[in-house]
């Protein structure tokens, strides 16, 4: 069997750790790959995967085996690296371990993993090598185009989503497990996953004064500051107001497939960072993308590429991007960019399936990523590939 080392540094929030579970997972179910995900943070982990036990060093988690990643020399009786070693987002892997990487027979494949951008600098950098303490790591990126690693997505997840979009009771159960009414399930249905600077409370402003009722499902912890306004105290899992024609739910913290179920049963969807933007493109739902912010305003460059590149994308929703991530040069009314964004769903609806499927042509990250290996070392090829 394969093995493959996984490390996950949880720099903030819960997007590493996200990212790293979702891909440890498909390599084990899809690639039968003995994964070994070493993480720093138990708590993120356990809030996104309630199977973690936040008190355990050492412990299977459905397929994967997790290891409690601490800044001790301490490796917890484990001698022998991976196959395959994987670090994320540059988190540098322990002395120790790059020691028995080095004491192998056949030296590992050592890969660092890189974020998502849609910028076209990435081509030129996806799987260059750079020499380490005798070691050669590369460097794999996420992307959208053929020339980069592609983006994460299971066998059949885009066939699952249709099945479950177009199962009225089961959209209804899910709906209601998280507290809907019927009337509240018939509504225009928005998803809100931002960080705190979002213009969340003008946009509860147009909802509120607007024709149309719309549910909003915030997740747990998400726009502190519109929330308290909306409800006057601090919003809690369970609460739920209507104020004019908004009414706002807040939910518990989800376990990640249950996100994912979220996305595919809103009608419109806000994402932030990179785990739950790439889930919202394949949910077949117009989204808004708030994405996470750089020092020296890096991240509009990025947003822009992304405008420029993605084919799936209406003006309205370009102009609400742009006001939702307060980038300078143009005043937007954001009520009429919403108003755009309602009238032009049809049509986003059209325009999704194309931009899936030039994604698809791209490959799955997780089988380009093993492709990629395997030409380095032909034999960790997997049979699946
Ligand atoms: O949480 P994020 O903002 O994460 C990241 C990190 O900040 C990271 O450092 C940065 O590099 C990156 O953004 C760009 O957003 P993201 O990437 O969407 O990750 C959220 C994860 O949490 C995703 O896997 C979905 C999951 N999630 C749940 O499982 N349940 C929930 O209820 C919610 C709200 C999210």
């Amino acid at each position: 069997m394969i093995t493959l080392a996984l490390f996950c540094k949880v720099v903030d929030n819960y997007g590493d750790i996200g990212i790293c579970y979702r891909l440890a997972r498909q390599l084990t179910v899809e690639h039968n790959l003995s994964v070994t995900l070493w993480v720093d943070d138990l708590h993120s982990f356990h809030r996104l995967c309630p199977a973690v036990d936040c008190n355990l060093k050492h412990q299977r988690v459905q397929t994967i085996q997790v290891r409690h990643w601490t800044d001790t020399n301490d490796h917890d009786g484990v001698c022998d690296a991976a196959d395959i070693v994987l670090e994320f987002f540059g988190c540098e892997i322990p002395a120790w371990y790059v020691a028995a990487m080095k004491a192998r027979a056949s030296q590992p494949v050592w890969i660092n993993l890189e974020g998502l951008t849609a910028e076209a600098w990435v081509e030129g950098c996806h799987t260059l090598p750079s020499p380490q303490q005798s070691l050669a790591k590369y460097f794999f990126y996420p992307g959208f185009t053929a020339r980069t690693g592609g983006l994460i997505i299971e066998a059949g997840l885009i066939g699952q989503c249709q099945q479950f979009q177009q199962d009225n009771p089961a959209v209804a159960g899910f709906l209601s497990q998280l507290g809907l009414t019927e009337a509240e399930r018939s509504a225009i249905k928005v998803s809100l996953f931002c960080y705190p600077h979002a213009p969340v409370g003008e946009l509860f402003d147009v909802w509120k004064t607007g024709n149309r009722a719309i549910t909003c499902l915030v997740p747990d912890g998400v726009a502190p500051a519109a929330t308290r306004a909306f409800f006057g105290t601090d919003a809690a899992p369970g609460m739920h107001a209507t104020q004019g024609s908004l009414t706002v739910h807040i939910l518990p913290f989800l376990p990640q497939p249950d996100f994912d179920r979220l996305l595919w049963a809103c009608d419109i969807n806000f994402v932030r960072g990179e785990d739950s933007f790439v889930r919202a493109q394949w949910a077949s739902r117009p989204f808004i993308w708030h994405i996470y912010p750089q020092d020296n305003q890096l991240h509009h460059v990025k947003l822009r590429a992304f405008l420029s590149r993605c084919s799936a994308l209406t003006a309205a929703q370009h102009d609400l991007m742009l006001a939702w991530n307060d980038v300078p040069g143009g005043t937007i009314d954001l009520a009429a960019a919403w108003e755009n964004l309602l009238f032009d769903r049809q049509k986003i609806a059209k325009l999704l399936p194309e931009w899936q499927s030039t994604l698809l042509t791209n490959g799955d990250f997780s089988s380009n990523l093993l492709k990629f290996a395997a030409t380095i070392n032909p034999d960790i090829r997997p049979d699946t590939l």
